[in-house]
């Protein structure tokens, strides 16, 4: 089973978010276009820009991500857990 932890600010700082299933629309949790760091456990995932797995995507792998980089930071809107 796949989780990913996001956060507000980059460097895993501020409000956290733990995600263990797909998420279509972080919006329907407060968290769109917020993440800026993330900490995925057990598995892979995809993000995207737009709600419903549309728009730009990002492959993030196991590990720690301490920024999601400056063309995905306060972007991301829905996300794709793998494995
Ligand atoms: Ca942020
Ligand atoms: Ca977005």
């Amino acid at each position: 089973m796949t989780i990913a932890i996001l956060y507000e600010h980059a460097n895993f700082e501020g409000d956290f978010f733990v995600l263990r299933s797909d998420e279509m629309s972080l919006a329907d949790e407060g968290w769109d276009n917020k993440v800026s760091s993330m900490i995925v456990i057990g598995g892979d995932l995809n993000a995207y820009k737009n709600a419903d797995y549309t728009g730009e995507t990002k492959y993030f792998s196991e590990g720690k991500h301490y920024w999601v980089g400056s063309l995905w930071d306060n972007e991301i809107s829905s996300v794709d857990l793998w494995g």
